[in-house]
């Protein structure tokens, strides 16, 4: 550690109002890291010489050599300025899309965030991802334009041009924050009229910082980022040098002497300066007057930058002696000019200072807390802060205060596990000796040298006592030496000593975490919360008040308790234990390993509900399965996964049905770190690694109206077939019944109910509504689950406004004759009950449509159909998870229950329960077997099966089961079935990406583009740079190694970032055959030509060890027989 020592670090620990949790936010490499070396170097942990070239924060190997960040970590540093000391905990993060779950720890334990923005690349998406990650968490942003050096060096800007190019900069980030800004203002006004109209709390007026301040009588110019505002600061990180205008407003308010609050004011923005008069006015074109920013901030660092790579020695030394700087000997004579750039600017504008000095004037303190964000935290999805029990709502008043008396709760807030080398902690690591402890064995090694010198002069009795002391006194301290004779009695030693080795090698997990309330102290007893706790259920359980010890009191689910074993600050590399940690401060907690997971709320109350999830941006879409290279070496690899399971915020591990062990990640680079550290941290074996395993969505279309050839389809077509992947193609199955326009009758095995379901192609923008509306989705069915558990729910305002309007956007939708009433009759979504497939229930008696929220199951006749209607749709979500192409999941699909007849059933269930007690003997004998095909509703079942259909549950048991778990069954067959005589289709992920390239290496950024089926949506140029900006969609299937090939293909220059953007549909039929005279002369009976479609159906259904039907051409004669009526 620097020459701050730990005791500095806890005093300041216990000042919130002067502590600064932080965090660097940015697109991948716009700086952060080189922007941390130089706040770090500004401690003397790293050498200034060093800054920027080190990237202490990058720690791990593999994040020096690619030279990007992949993982979050906090260092403390310490800051004085104008007689206070502050300490500040900063975050680095990384930039690049695969790691953006990092940015998301990394924000939710902080209060206030810098923006790193590449003079050059201006903001990019991730700039734009980071700033609206800020916004959601309620974190206030203060910006640094980095390498500003780049328009001086690179695109030789004169200052005017670069003024300019700044300025645009600094428009496009605040046109960002005006739209985050306007929508959630709306938002929260609106829920605040219909919660409280006209009571707006006292408090508020009086905080500090209130991002939900109504539009209008809130001055929002505090939130944009202008120079004047004290918010910006203009840096080179690599050559150290950083400034607000502040510093220039000070340095020349003296030398003019004009006030520095005018300058303030002035120096950013279209004003000049009359030397003469000493005025300041606005600047008129057409006299060429220089903006001040211009004239007297950009043309000094302009000629000292001109000087310097000019070489011109004269000059230097003038501007040095001007400024009042010592520049020592050996950089003043360095070849590198690069070198005395930064030995003069770091000196005359230490970059450290005007950050750290931004950071603790306009970041908040943990003191500083609003209300809002604080009933953010503790409220998830639908529920209102008000309908939390009352002490939950008393701990308002905890965060807000962050207090570290006795009896304020200690509440902290665990963001992520990371594994550290258990060597490497703290308290493993070899300490110096203190000088007792030298005293102490420099007798010890006196007395031995005694010893043995007596046993030299005296070997008799050597034998004996040697035995048992030799071990202990043996210079080189454990290790037994020379021990023939001992051989017997130290045999068991080598088995425990290599389980110590092994324990020694292993990684230790230290939850990155912060407290915002009460003191963590070490050895303390907390609870841990899980995501589902609910205090509800505990202070049912428990009476409030109670007096026992936390692990006597009762079970209760998701909670368990645990001691704060070790507690650490965080050093970056480095941990340094703490006995104690004050609210407000980002600390790092061991010993939570088999307590937490990936993240958790900890608590000492346990009237604290867990705290919302961490809101992640991207998607894990990629995936592999993995096995050992020995099958024998299974177990380390499962145990490694579960590590880095933990290890992970983002990446998912799933055994699959196939018994797969899949690895799913967020992108490739994100897969290969992922491997990396199963390889060589958390399993150590050898590894196989499949393809990636691509997903898709099946869906259906509208039936073509021209063949492939264009030619118009006849009236041949309108007879429904069934297309399966199986070589059974075409047969209608026994049992089902398939009318011409594809509504398909299927009757349970037991032939007492029957269903008919038809699946129709839901319009794209449903589909996309359905998908956007995810979350609206859940909260009703959440509300619709808890209130039919019996437990008390009440969603926002705003939750209720926002399902009204989905609602009311699906009826715009879905308009026309064969829409008709559809929207109220939608009974549920799937997969999953949430996903972007519809289930219609057009039966006459339908009652409990998704909108009626449980209160529909209220009437009689409702209820009657409650317990086989939850079957049906058990059977609609089945369907919907995997299609029947190739087992993925649906998509867009709406399927509609036309009839639902169970009267039979009901007939032998009314017939039966008049007979309680039968136990229907004859029930499983009854079941005539080569009965099940006719599938007709007429086919009467035995007396003895009738017998045995009956309300009660165990006895309605035939021999095909419960009638409700036949009713599932059914019904996902009829989905299936109703899926297949439609036009299937296969979609694909598409990713979008945007590239940066400078003109001469476009060509060569578009060839790759289509070799791998891309699509150029857009192209514009950068303003003020030859860069052009390429927005591309790119499909997942094809995308490995695209980003790679970009790179090598324009030697580095372009560097493609992809993000999940959405699905598509693959226009071709996977079950294409040729069927018209036109198609079979156009393609050839063999019809071999590329069936995009069809390639990555086989190749899933290959990979999961379903039938391929490859041979599809080689019968072509009796495929065409077969599939004449396609
Ligand atoms: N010219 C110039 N280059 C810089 C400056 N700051 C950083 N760089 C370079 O930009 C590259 C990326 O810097 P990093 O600090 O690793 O960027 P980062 O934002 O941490 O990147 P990720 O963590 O991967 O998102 C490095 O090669 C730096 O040397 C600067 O002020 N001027
Ligand atoms: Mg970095």
């Amino acid at each position: 550690m620097g020459p701050h020592s730990l005791e500095k670090m806890v005093q300041l620990q216990r000042n919130p109002a002067n502590v600064r949790n932080i965090c660097v936010l940015a697109h991948v490499d716009h700086g952060k890291t080189t922007l941390a070396d130089c706040l770090i170097s500004s401690n003397g942990i790293i050498s200034s010489r060093l800054a920027g070239k080190l990237r202490y924060m990058d720690s791990r190997e593999d994040e020096q050599i690619r030279g990007i960040t992949m993982k979050s970590s906090a260092i403390s540093l310490h800051y004085a300025q104008g007689g206070e000391e502050y300490l500040i905990n900063l975050i680095d993060s990384p930039g690049h899309v695969d790691f953006s779950s990092e940015v998301s720890t990394a924000v939710r334990i902080c209060d206030g965030c810098i923006i790193v923005v590449d003079a050059v690349e201006g903001v990019c998406p991730q700039t734009q991802a980071v700033l609206r990650q800020a916004w959601l968490e309620n974190i206030r942003p203060v910006l640094v334009i980095n390498k500003t050096d780049r328009l001086i060096v690179e695109l030789k800007l004169t200052p005017q041009e670069a003024y300019s190019h700044l300025k645009n900069i600094l428009e496009q980030i605040n046109a960002l924050t005006g739209t985050l800004f306007t929508s959630k203002v709306l938002e929260e006004r609106a829920e605040r009229e219909s919660e409280a109209p006209g009571a707006p709390g006292a408090d508020r007026a009086e905080q500090v910082y209130d991002w939900s301040a109504g539009l209008e009588d809130a001055d929002d110019s505090h939130l944009y980022f202008s120079p004047d505002q004290g918010n910006v600061v203009f840096a080179s990180a690599i050559d150290g040098w950083g400034f607000g205008i502040e510093h220039f407003a000070q340095i020349y308010s003296q030398k003019i002497g004009i006030k520095k609050e005018v300058l303030l004011k002035t120096l950013w923005g279209d004003y000049y300066i009359n030397m003469k008069a000493k005025k300041i006015m606005k600047v008129d074109q057409a006299k060429g007057k220089k903006p001040l920013f211009v004239q007297l901030i950009l043309e000094n660092i302009w000629s000292l930058y001109d000087a310097v790579l000019k070489k011109d020695k004269e000059k230097i030394d003038k501007i040095v002696t001007s400024l009042g700087l010592k520049i020592g000997a050996r950089e003043a004579r360095h070849s590198d000019p690069k070198v005395q750039v930064s030995a003069i600017c770091s000196q005359w504008l230490p970059i450290s200072q005007a950050v750290l000095a931004m950071v603790c004037q306009k970041l908040p303190s943990p003191l500083d807390i609003t209300p809002e964000r604080v009933e953010k935290l503790l409220c998830s999805g639908s529920q209102t802060f008000d309908s939390l029990p009352p002490e939950t709502q008393a701990l308002k008043a905890a965060f807000m205060k962050c207090g570290s008396d006795e009896t304020a709760p200690v509440i902290i807030f665990v963001s992520k596990m990371f594994a550290v080398d258990t060597k490497a902690l703290p308290q493993n690591r070899p300490r110096p000796l203190t000088q007792e402890e030298i005293v102490q064995r420099r007798e010890q090694a006196r007395q031995r040298h005694a010893e043995r010198l007596a046993a030299a002069q005296d070997p008799a009795p050597a034998g004996p006592t040697a035995d048992g002391s030799t071990p202990e006194t043996s210079p080189d301290g454990e290790e037994p030496k020379g021990g023939e004779p001992q051989v017997g009695s130290v045999t068991p030693m080598p088995a425990p000593r290599e389980e110590s080795s092994q324990e020694t090698n292993q990684e230790t997990f230290v939850a990155f975490a912060r407290v915002f309330s009460g003191v963590a102290r070490r050895g303390k007893k907390i609870f841990v919360l899980g995501p589902k706790y609910s205090p509800v259920e505990f202070l049912q359980r428990v009476p409030s008040g109670f007096s026992t010890p936390l692990d006597e009191l009762p079970a209760v689910p998701h909670m368990a308790c645990c001691t704060l074993e070790h507690l650490y600050l965080l050093m970056g590399r480095e941990l340094q234990d703490l006995e104690e940690v004050p609210p407000g401060n980002v600390l790092g907690i061991g010993g939570l390993q088999d307590f937490v997971l990936k993240s958790a709320t900890l608590c000492s109350v346990p009237s604290c509900p867990p705290f919302i999830p961490l809101g992640f941006e991207a998607t894990p879409i990629v995936r592999v399965a993995i096995e050992p290279k020995h099958p024998s070496e299974m177990p380390q690899l499962i145990r490694g996964m579960k590590l880095l399971n933990q290890a992970d915020p983002c990446v998912q591990i799933l055994i699959q049905e196939t018994g797969e062990h899949v690895l799913v990640t967020a992108g490739e680079i994100h897969l290969q770190r992922c491997l990396d550290d199963l390889r060589e941290r958390f399993a150590k074996v050898e590894i196989s690694v499949s393809e990636p395993i691509i997903p898709f969505r099946e869906t259906i279309t509208k039936r073509p109206r021209v063949d492939m050839v264009n030619e118009e389809i006849g009236r041949q077509q309108k007879v429904a077939v069934i297309h399966q992947a199986r070589d059974d193609h075409s047969r209608v199955p026994e049992g089902v019944q398939v009318d011409a326009d594809g509504l398909v009758t299927m009757t349970t095995p037991n032939k007492l109910a029957t269903l008919s379901v038809r699946a129709v192609p839901l319009p794209e923008e449903v589909t996309r509504l359905l998908e956007e509306n995810n979350d609206v989705i859940r909260s009703m069915e959440q509300l619709t689950s808890s209130l039919n558990e019996g437990r008390s729910a009440q969603l926002t305002q705003r939750t209720q406004e926002r399902i009204l309007g989905f609602k009311g956007k699906l009826e715009q939708h879905l308009t026309g004759r064969k829409w008709r009433d559809t929207v109220d009759q939608i009974w549920s979504f799937g997969p999953r009950k949430c996903g972007p497939n519809i289930l219609v229930n057009k039966s006459a008696d339908f009652r409990s449509s998704v909108w009626a929220g449980p209160a529909g199951t209220a009437t009689q006749e409702a209820s009657r159909y409650r317990d086989v209607g939850n079957s049906i749709v058990s059977g609609f979500q089945l369907a919907t998870l995997a299609g029947p192409m190739c087992e993925e999941p649906l998509m867009g699909v709406c399927f509609v229950l036309e009839r639902w007849d169970q009267s039979k059933f009901e007939e032998t269930g009314a017939s039966d329960s008049r007979d309680p007690g039968g136990e229907g003997p004859g029930g499983a004998a009854s079941c005539a077997p080569g009965d099940g095909g006719e599938g007709r509703r007429g086919g009467h079942p035995e007396p003895g099966e009738k017998r045995a259909a009956q309300k009660a549950e165990p006895a309605l048991a035939d021999c095909y089961g419960p009638l409700s778990g036949q009713m599932i069954a059914t019904m996902k067959e009829a989905c299936r079935y109703a899926l297949q005589v439609k036009p299937q289709r296969l979609m694909a992920a598409m990713y979008t990406c945007d590239i940066m390239a400078t003109s001469d290496v476009l060509g060569r950024v578009y060839a790759v583009l289509s070799k791998r089926e891309g699509r150029v949506l857009q192209e514009e140029m950068k303003e003020g740079t030859d860069m052009f900006i390429i927005k591309a969609a790119l499909p997942v299937a094809e995308s490995f190694g695209f980003a790679d090939e970009i790179r090598k293909r324009t030697s580095g220059l372009a560097s493609p970032q992809l993000i999940f953007s959405h699905w598509e549909v693959i226009p071709s039929d996977p079950f294409w055959v040729p069927t018209t005279e036109e198609e079979y002369l156009h393609f050839g009976e063999k019809a071999d030509s590329e069936n995009q479609a069809r390639k990555y159906m086989n190749a899933v259904r290959r990979r999961k060890g379903l039938p391929v039907e490859e041979k599809i051409v080689e019968h072509a004669e009796k495929q065409r027989t077969l599939s004449k009526n396609k």
